[in-house]
């Protein structure tokens, strides 16, 4: 961090801000509370252990900011070096389901969209060779799989449930995405988007989801299309995708962008 450089207005701070950490620490809550998040540390994190890591004065909102998303890049780094692409997450059996099912979403219950599916195309874009659009039937028309696993919600809830549809891998050799690509991004019906690291995205739990239980998915939990990945928190698992595209930049996503942890894998 760039503490070298300090602005006018640090400055100003230094010279006059003989206050107590405590209190400095408390006029940075809100920004260490998302530091927390981001790197799920259960312990509080002292000012004096702040200053050290970032060398960057604590007095200057923006550069305490600017500290606390790198950290958050380098712990996304770090989790995708750990993150071991062949091994599963748990399954369970059909008797272990959550009935009914928690819904989710920036929104309540009602105001989840409503599709027409016999309109409905799935756009495809960037660094794939094919992209013409998908229907639902042609996305049915492809071989599909079925998993019953738990759904982790950072709010702290978490359920079992069963999803069927197109292991992602298959439908990104489908429509020749660049498997060397870093990211895949999703743009959702709810103006909802999130983004996954390729590793994740070929991972052979990774599911292109239509069916929730033995139903086409239901508007609440993500009709007509949603990504499955049991491999990562609840909100890394986009309902109502409209659209996918690969790419090699970051393309972020609705609580990513707020702070949660990009990679927030489990
Ligand atoms: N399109 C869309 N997808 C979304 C969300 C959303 O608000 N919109 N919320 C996310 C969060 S935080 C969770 S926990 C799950 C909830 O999925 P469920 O309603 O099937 O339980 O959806 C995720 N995907
Ligand atoms: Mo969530």
């Amino acid at each position: 961090m760039s503490a070298s450089k300090p602005t006018r207005a640090t400055r100003a701070t230094d010279a006059t801000d003989t206050r107590p950490a405590r209190l400095v620490l408390a006029d940075h809550q809100p920004q260490i509370e998302r530091l927390q998040r981001r790197l799920f540390l259960r312990s509080s994190l002292s000012i004096g252990a702040l200053a050290m890591l970032s060398g960057c004065n604590m007095q200057d909102n923006d550069s305490v900011d600017k500290v606390l998303w790198a950290m958050s890049r380098w712990n996304d780094r770090v989790q995708a070096w750990l993150f071991d692409r062949n091994k599963l997450a748990p399954t369970y059996s059909a008797r272990e389901i959550t009935d009914p099912f928690p819904f989710n979403a920036f929104y309540p219950e009602f105001d989840a969209p409503d599709i027409d599916g016999s309109t409905y195309r799935l756009e495809v874009s960037g660094l794939v060779a094919d992209k013409r659009t998908w229907n639902l039937d042609q996305l049915r028309a492809l071989p599909q799989a079925s998993q019953i696993t738990r759904h982790i919600c950072i709010e702290g809830w978490s359920a079992i449930g069963q999803w069927r549809g197109v292991p992602f891998r298959t439908f990104l050799e489908r429509i020749g995405a660049d498997l060397n690509a870093r990211y895949v991004g999703f743009k959702c019906a709810d103006r909802y988007y999130s983004s996954l690291d390729m590793a994740t995205a070929l991972h052979p739990q990774t599911q292109l989801t239509l069916d929730f239980g033995n139903a086409p998915l239901p508007a609440k939990y993500g009709y007509p299309l949603k990504l499955r990945v049991p491999t990562k928190l609840g909100f890394k698992n986009p309902k109502h995708i409209a659209a996918i595209f690969v790419t090699n930049t970051n393309p972020g996503g609705y609580w990513e962008d707020q702070g949660y942890n990009w990679f927030s894998g489990l």
